[in-house]
């Protein structure tokens, strides 16, 4: 089973107040989704593999630590996924930036993929799926079967505020897939809202609706 971590670093869970807040206006929103994602960033990339590097100081000859080849692409489901990319690319700002973009068939509720777009060398890169809501878990789901038929398999999820329900069905689905989360909140809403949660992230961020 892949790892569930939910990452309560003070400032983390200090700015995520902030933004769960109903009167915390689109411009704040948007920094501070942005400060939140580099600060999960942080975590995120703990384990990322090193290799040795001969260099020589000011003082003497050493071998050091450096990041080995291995490449990121960050994946945001499209539309509220978009907040978190560039919070992210502060701390990985080599990394290359897929998207994809799903919507669910109203009579059928069969998922259809409208966009998929993402680094031709995807098989070859760590990826991290970026969406700020984990809810039912079907939109993860379905972004993550998109890039392993597409040759992904070294995936993590990155979320703000997950449910119990969509952490469990991602987990059952993707067992591979490592999970982290700002914040395990309590349920989901007959209309398939996080509770508390912070409403729909999308309109949040882009100031719609
Ligand atoms: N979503 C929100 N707020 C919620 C629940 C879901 O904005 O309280 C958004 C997610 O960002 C996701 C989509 O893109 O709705 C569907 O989530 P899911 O049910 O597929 O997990």
């Amino acid at each position: 089973m892949g790892k569930f971590q939910v990452l309560d670093h003070p400032l983390i869970q200090h700015k995520l107040t902030i933004i769960r807040n109903k009167d915390c206006g689109t411009r704040s929103f948007r920094e501070v989704v942005n400060e939140i994602s580099t600060l999960m960033a942080y975590e995120v990339s703990r384990d990322m593999p090193l290799q040795d590097k001969k260099i020589e100081t000011p003082v003497a000859k050493m071998t050091a630590k450096e990041l080995s080849g291995k490449k990121v692409a960050i994946v945001p489901i499209l539309r509220a996924g978009i907040g978190m990319v560039d919070g992210i690319l502060e701390l990985i700002p080599a990394a290359k930036v897929g998207h994809i973009g799903m919507y669910r068939d109203e009579k059928t509720l069969q998922p259809h993929e409208y966009f998929v777009k993402l680094p031709s060398d995807i098989d070859q890169r760590q990826v991290f799926v970026v969406d700020p809501m984990l809810a039912t878990g079907g939109s993860a789901i379905m972004a993550i079967d998109a890039l392993k038929k597409r040759g992904a398999s070294n995936i993590k999820f990155v979320c703000l505020v997950s449910a119990p329900e969509g952490v469990k069905a991602l987990q059952e689905k993707h067992p591979d897939v490592d999970i982290y989360t700002a914040a395990l909140d309590d349920h989901l809403n007959e209309d398939g809202y996080i509770v508390p949660g912070l409403g729909d992230a999308g309109d949040r961020l882009f100031g719609t609706k």
